[in-house]
């Protein structure tokens, strides 16, 4: 027993060297797992947010919403209202980007699709994003919100807000 026990320390100090050291060159790429809520404010899934070579990879898994084609964008204000969502504020811009035609928070060419038992699984890559440090963050000025908008082809204008989730600075917000 009394020399099991010095080996034993030995690891765990081993261990938790190599623990810090991970998790120091992975800060900006531990994902982050945003709640999706509709106006009734229920969760209707989630969106598990990493950082990606091209941006914001968007892993999503959606329950109950209703069956379709349905726009996503990041929206600027960190915050989630029901029923209207208006509280998110406008598509999230950063300042000085000027893609052409397209905002920050726009997913170019992308849908999601809900299928007719109201899921969806889909991963999509938000290509003007980041969740490092700088304007394009999607954790400046305090957070963004994700906003997932009524089937296609409703009403015209822009379509309503059905569901949102918000993408908080994350507690270690030094970390960004
Ligand atoms: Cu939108």
């Amino acid at each position: 027993m009394r020399k099991i026990v010095p080996f034993m320390v030995a690891f765990v100090c081993l261990s938790g060297a190599a623990f810090a050291q991970d998790s120091k060159s992975h800060k900006a790429t531990k994902p982050l797992v945003v709640d999706i809520r509709n106006a009734q404010d229920e969760s209707v899934g989630t969106a598990t947010l990493s950082s990606d070579p091209g941006g914001v990879r968007i892993k999503l898994d959606i329950k109950n919403l209703p069956p379709g084609q349905h726009s996503m964008h990041i929206h600027q204000v960190a915050k989630c209202e029901a029923p209207d969502f208006k509280s998110a504020g406008p598509h999230f811009n950063a300042a000085g980007h000027t893609g052409q035609g397209s905002m920050s928070g726009d997913i170019p060419n992308f849908f999601l699709i809900v299928g007719n038992d109201r899921t969806a699984h889909v991963t999509v890559v938000a290509p003007n994003v980041t969740m490092g440090k700088g304007d394009n963050s999607l954790f400046t000025n305090g957070g963004t919100a994700l906003v997932i908008h009524a089937s296609e082809g409703g009403a015209p204008g822009t379509p309503a807000r059905i569901a949102c989730g918000v993408i908080a600075t994350p507690e270690s917000a030094s970390d960004y």
